[in-house]
């Protein structure tokens, strides 16, 4: 299976910073991820460990938001529109068999499960601040690879310009898809560049386990410069297409949401500001941070966007 494989059967969350600083102190690469202080969690999580998953260099110094605020304060509209509704209603979510089908601009159609997927690349932890389009944000320890190895893996053409997902929409499973809040199934949708850049993470976990239903399992795109809602979950589909797909956001309001959706503090949603955010977990006398520009990642990902203007192609 995937390669060395690390000490990280520890259970409980309320250790884990602990064996991450054990780790990094064995010198296994973990930089800036020592962010002591996350709460224990009261919350079970999964139970399910993925094991044998690299730490990486890429963590925030900053403290991580708690297992219970990640997996209870969701956006998952297929379960409800409320923030308690996808840890309360995503039980009936079948997360195996599951397949992912490809399709479009590539050199045949491909279909492969998840496992499957799981044991082509080796899983890495990595640390990423994400910003919700309403002004929240978190810390979150995902596990993933990048959709880069996958997108290699299923060998789009030269026609390929953009990448649309899709994600699973069964009534049967999804109480939420009885209301046309959005028009279903759920689909987002990346430039090429955007999709194969190193940030990009396909999410299959988080906090060293398999992902809970209420974050996208089994799998999930995370895309940590742009606001949360490009980072479609319960992902069944991938298509490669020459033209730029338009997405659920955009059909349901073009004037708030737009392709792009890069976080940026200069550029404020028609109804609020997005200048400053609200750390979930935070408490009521937390100080609103400043939002950064592509969400502090513009270091490395800013040139994706040289010569537009941010604030037309928002
Ligand atoms: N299929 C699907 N994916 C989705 C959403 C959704 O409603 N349906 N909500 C998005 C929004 S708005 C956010 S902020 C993130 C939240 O991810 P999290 O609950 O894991 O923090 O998921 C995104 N992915
Ligand atoms: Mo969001």
């Amino acid at each position: 299976m995937r390669k060395s494989p690390l000490p990280s059967e520890i259970t409980p969350h309320a250790i884990y910073l602990e064996r991450r600083k054990i780790l990094a102190q064995m010198g296994l690469g973990l930089a800036g991820a020592l962010s002591a202080g996350a709460a224990p969690s009261a919350l079970a999580g999964t139970g399910q460990k993925l094991t044998g998953y690299h730490p990486t260099a890429y963590g925030q110094d900053e403290k991580l938001t708690t297992y219970d605020n990640i997996t209870t304060y969701n956006n998952f509209y297929e379960f409800g529109t409320d923030k308690e509704d996808p840890a309360s209603h995503s039980g009936l979510l079948k997360t195996r068999p599951w397949t992912l089908t490809f399709e479009g601009a590539l050199k045949r159609p491909r279909q492969i499960g998840v496992d499957d997927l799981m044991r082509l690349f080796p899983l890495e932890e990595r640390i990423y601040r994400m910003r919700c389009v309403e002004a929240w944000s978190m810390v979150i320890p995902w596990v993933g690879f990048p959709l880069q190895k996958l997108i290699q893996w299923a060998e789009p053409t030269a026609q390929a310009k953009y990448v649309e997902f899709v994600s699973l929409a069964d009534p049967a499973q999804m109480p939420g898809l009885r209301r046309a809040v959005l028009d279903w199934p759920y689909t987002e949708g990346l430039r090429m560049d955007e999709a194969q850049h190193p940030l990009t993470l396909m999410a299959v976990g988080l906090y060293g386990e398999v992902l809970p239903n209420q974050n996208g399992a089994p799998i999930r795109l995370v895309v940590p410069w742009k606001y949360g809602f490009k980072g479609i979950k319960s992902i069944v589909k991938i298509r490669f297409r020459d033209t730029m797909p338009v997405t659920s956001w955009m059909k349901a309001n073009s004037a708030e949401y737009g392709f792009y959706s890069n976080v940026n503090p200069a550029v404020d949603h028609p109804r609020w500001s997005q200048a400053t955010e609200r750390r979930i977990g935070g408490g009521l006398f937390e100080a609103r941070r400043k939002t950064l520009p592509f969400n502090g990642y513009a270091e490395e990902v800013a040139s994706l966007y040289n010569g537009m203007d941010l604030k037309k192609y928002f």
